[in-house]
């Protein structure tokens, strides 16, 4: 039997704590780059194709078999991955990228807790693999939870964690065996555990004259489905052998010039020839520079601008990156060209500054959440989602409540959508979660997403957790702690945790740079009065603001609303409630606005899944859209606030013909 990480059934997983000798590291990486980020000790470049480097997607139909085994521990006991997985058993379509769950109509795999296995075989071009200074990368952009993963039965790599890639070289496996095809074979566990983020708990109930035997239950304190499986497309991509392993690149301005902070690693060569070249939108050379680190001046800086406050948003120049390398036998070449958006964030008091003008955020809070997908990547949702954010005058999302893919941190990039970028630090609520194995996982999860989004203009702060029990007495070193790391990552941008109502919760606030607030007067807490809307909100913020005087967001507001229930007047979770609800947190902000209020996110953007509920009827339906994207009453009235909101705080753009008629 094969030993692995998994000791018990349903997957109790060993961490992954990758020692804290990374201190010295980052300190050492903080004098030569000063300002800058520290990072792990590789990069995690997007694959995108050059005439370097070229990338073959994964994305299609897979094998599949959930190991139903009682202690679902069969496909290690078994070897899974030695063999072709229909070999070991019945295997069924799977499409990847996508949660398996509501795919069948077999309700135990929707409710799967364990492994399941994955698998696909891959013819590779044959230079691929016959030219030995190829190197050949193995990328899976997110699967939820705990994976592993072999080629032709050799393990490659593990990763512990749901929403942020990892990636194994696998050139020399397929090279030891070049005549057959690659075989991929994934293993991905979906069991929380106390120590992963975000945390649940396994409960089993052994009564013999209630439950079935070995019945168990997934106890997690977030409210959304737990959706599992490959979410992200699995990608083959090459580089050179000596090759751009990562960018660092921070921005600045003064007056009308432009500054370009940039740090290049390069991996198997200690140094190489480099030239650095910064291309305006229409591929016109700005600044250049042989250097592997170093600032780029130039004039007639173009900055990017959020959209709605500037008539030419989400400006971008391209950083182009060519590396020369040869060694005894040929010469390599690696480029890689990484999208800049200048731009600078700043916060005072009361405001939140970005390019040194005063930002409002008029938003929305997201699930990466579908019908028949789950929580896999797809694009047709995802350009959906642009023009309805765009449609509703939208500024800004936050990442509730994990990193998003990659692909749609780019789109923000190229439409000026701004993002307050999460971790999935959610349901922090059990006092064994504050533990130093949580942190040091939790240190880890923040800094595989820095250093995956650090480079994108659209995201302008960090979200270490949502709604944490941050009354509890560890949670003060624990925030502390989680937040100044964040800020050594990343001195460029702020960072926050979001809190909730219960204003105890606040052990962590003295840290934070911006105060974000989450409240649902008249819904959870006095249900059906909506008068005391005014009176509960105003004093909330005059509280955080007189302890804390940093600025503030609401980060979360809002009311159930079932498409299509109405009544007069307004009961819980009718389209009239839910407007009236919206108005009434509207005027609120009006008046705090002028102070110190910075932002307003909506919850939610669109309905989407829950674990089943006495509360949820076929999941949250918070969203002003329902999840298939179609508007309630409510995104009317957002609309037509979002744009009014624009018209005074930004400047829409001359070519936005808005429906509201307001221009
Ligand atoms: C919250 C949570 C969010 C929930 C929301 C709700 O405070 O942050 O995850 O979905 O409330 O609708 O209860």
């Amino acid at each position: 039997m094969t030993s692995h990480p998994v000791k018990c059934p349903h997957g109790s997983l060993k961490m992954f704590t990758l020692g804290r000798s990374r201190w010295l590291w980052y300190l050492c990486l903080c004098a030569v780059l000063p300002g800058s980020f520290c990072l792990l000790a590789t990069g995690m470049l997007f694959p995108r194709e050059s005439s370097s480097r070229e990338v073959k997607d994964l994305s299609g139909l897979w094998s599949f078999r959930a190991d139903k085994s009682p202690n679902r521990n069969q496909g290690f006991e078994k070897a899974w991955y030695k063999s072709r997985l229909a070999e070991t058993g019945p295997v069924i379509d799977m499409a990847v990228p996508a949660s398996f769950n509501d795919i069948t109509q077999d309700p135990k795999l929707r409710d799967f807790i364990g492994w399941v296995w994955y698998e696909r075989e891959v013819l590779v071009p044959s230079r691929w693999v016959t030219d030995e200074g190829t190197r050949v990368v193995l990328r899976v952009g997110s699967a939820h939870y705990y994976s592993v993963v072999w080629v032709n039965g050799v393990k490659v790599t593990e990763h512990n964690g749901g929403h942020l890639p990892f990636e194994a070289e696998i050139g020399s496996v397929i090279r030891a065996d070049p005549k057959s095809p690659c075989r991929i074979t994934i293993a991905v566990n979906n069991t929380l555990t106390l120590e992963t983020l975000p945390p649940g708990t396994i409960q089993y109930f052994n009564d013999p004259t209630k439950y079935p035997d070995g019945f168990f239950v997934q106890n997690t304190n977030f409210d959304f489905f737990n959706y599992a499986g490959i979410h992200r497309p699995v990608l083959l991509y090459t580089t050179p052998k000596v090759y751009i392993d990562d960018i660092t690149v921070v921005t600045d301005f003064l007056d009308s010039t432009g500054f370009v902070k940039y740090k290049i690693s390069i991996q198997n060569a200690v140094e190489a020839p480099i030239k650095v070249t910064l291309m305006d939108k229409n591929r016109h050379c700005v600044a250049s520079s042989n250097k592997s680190s170093g600032v780029l001046k130039f004039t007639d800086v173009q900055l990017w601008w959020p959209y709605l406050m500037h008539d030419n948003p989400a400006y971008l120049y391209s950083l182009e990156v060519h590396l020369m390398a040869a060694d005894e036998r040929s010469t390599y070449g690696d480029i890689y060209t990484v999208p800049v958006g200048i731009r600078t964030v700043h916060v005072t008091s009361t405001q939140f500054l970005i390019n040194n003008k005063p930002f409002y955020f008029h938003g929305v809070n997201k699930h990466e959440d579908s019908d028949i997908r789950g929580k896999g990547f797809d694009w047709s949702l995802i350009v959906k989602d642009f023009n309805l954010l765009k449609w509703l005058g939208a500024n800004s999302f936050r990442t509730s409540h994990y990193p998003y893919a990659e692909e749609i941190l780019q789109m923000c990039d190229r439409h000026g959508i701004v993002v307050i970028d999460e971790c999935p630090g959610v349901g922090i609520k059990d006092i064994r979660s504050f533990g130093n194995t949580s942190l040091a996982h939790h240190l880890d999860v923040m800094d595989e997403l820095v250093r995956r989004d650090k480079n994108h203009p659209s995201v302008v702060m960090w979200s270490v957790a949502n709604e944490p029990a941050a009354e509890m007495p560890p949670a003060e070193v624990y925030f502390k702690t989680l937040i100044t790391h964040t800020k050594t990552l990343d001195v460029t941008r702020p960072v926050t945790y979001i809190t909730d109502s219960n204003y105890a919760r606040d052990r962590g606030a003295p840290y934070v740079d911006v105060i974000c607030v989450n409240s649902y007067f008249s819904w959870y807490h006095d249900p059906g009065h909506l008068d005391v809307i005014p009176i509960q909100l105003n004093t909330q913020f005059e509280n955080w603001y007189g302890k804390y005087q940093k600025p503030i967001i609401q980060s979360e507001y809002g009311a159930d609303t079932v498409p299509g229930l109405h009544s007069d007047p307004p009961m819980m979770f009718t389209e009239e409630y839910q407007n009236v609800v919206l108005q009434s947190y509207h005027n609120v902000f009006d008046q705090k606005r002028k102070k110190y209020v910075v932002g307003e996110l909506i919850w939610n953007f669109a309905d989407f899944m829950t674990t089943q509920g006495v509360t949820r009827v076929v999941g949250n339906k918070k969203g002003v859209f329902s999840r298939q994207r179609q508007p309630k009453a409510a995104a009317f009235i957002l609309k037509e606030r979002y744009w009014k909101l624009a018209n005074e705080t930004g400047k829409i753009p001359f070519w936005t013909k808005y429906p509201c008629g307001l221009v």
